[in-house]
């Protein structure tokens, strides 16, 4: 059962950002209140997923939190004897996710793992997922994560990569930001509860250029790169190796 987030509605200092059972408990809805776009983005991944899952394939969803992704591909999945590997380094959302999977009805299998996503094997994937997970990435190591995806992944593979993004572009950049905090205030955020909440945020999630994440990928080997969503400061990228 998923609680209303008031997580950043409390008085006093504001700590680092942390995924633990609080945020567990409120996930599905400070994610659909928070990102522009998340629902939409969850649903194409699941109309991806049909068109480049592969047979006797590996899907990972690396950082899956509690699930939605992993179970748009597992509800999508048509290629015969794929399975779904989803990781999370939070053992608050893994438990979570586990029971949302156990008792929803899709036969293809999947395997949930605790763990941290720059310490997991990619192998013979034919789709691999980071719905807002890189931002959470230290920027030293996002090039080793997005090449070890792409050595992992087969020929035709795909990446799709969500992130909020910063633009180069300073006055933009800022009015992106500003619409982001109008469309949660629209979403019953009060103004209070959107700067405690910038402030746990702001040294954990680091988000970087379209141009950056456009040139990381190219420079790992992928073949193509398209931009597919954008809303305001958030985006989602496809990658075909
Ligand atoms: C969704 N994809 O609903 N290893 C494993 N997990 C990690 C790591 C790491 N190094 N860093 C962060 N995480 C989901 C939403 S949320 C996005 C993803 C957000 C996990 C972290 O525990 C959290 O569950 C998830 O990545 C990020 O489609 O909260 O903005």
């Amino acid at each position: 059962m998923q609680d209303k987030d008031t997580l950043f509605q409390q008085d006093g200092p504001v700590a680092d950002f942390v995924f633990d059972e609080k945020v567990a408990a409120v996930f599905t809805d400070m994610i659909n209140r928070s990102v522009p776009g998340y629902a939409s983005i969850i649903t194409q991944i699941g109309t991806l997923a049909e068109r480049y899952a592969q047979t006797d394939s590996l899907c990972y969803d690396l950082g899956c939190s509690l699930g939605a992704a992993t179970l748009a591909l597992r509800h999508n999945i048509r290629a015969q004897g794929c399975s779904i590997i989803a990781i999370d380094n939070s053992p608050a959302m893994i438990a979570r996710c586990q029971a949302l999977i156990d008792s929803d009805d899709s036969t293809v299998p999947v395997e949930l793992h605790c763990a941290d996503i720059l310490d997991v094997a990619i192998n013979n994937a034919s789709l691999v997922v980071l719905n807002f997970t890189l931002q959470f990435v230290t920027l030293a190591e996002r090039d080793v994560l997005i090449r070890k995806i792409h050595a992992g992944l087969r020929p035709g593979g795909m990446l799709i990569l969500s992130e909020k993004i910063h633009f180069e572009d300073e006055s933009l950049n800022t009015l992106f930001i500003d619409l982001h905090h109008r469309f949660k205030q629209q979403n019953g955020y009060s103004a209070t509860e959107i700067s405690r909440k910038r402030a746990a945020i702001e040294n954990v999630l680091v988000p970087e250029t379209l141009r950056t994440h456009e040139q990381r990928i190219k420079a790992a080997g992928f073949s193509s790169f398209a931009v597919w969503f954008q809303c305001f400061n958030f985006a989602s990228m496809v990658a075909v190796k």
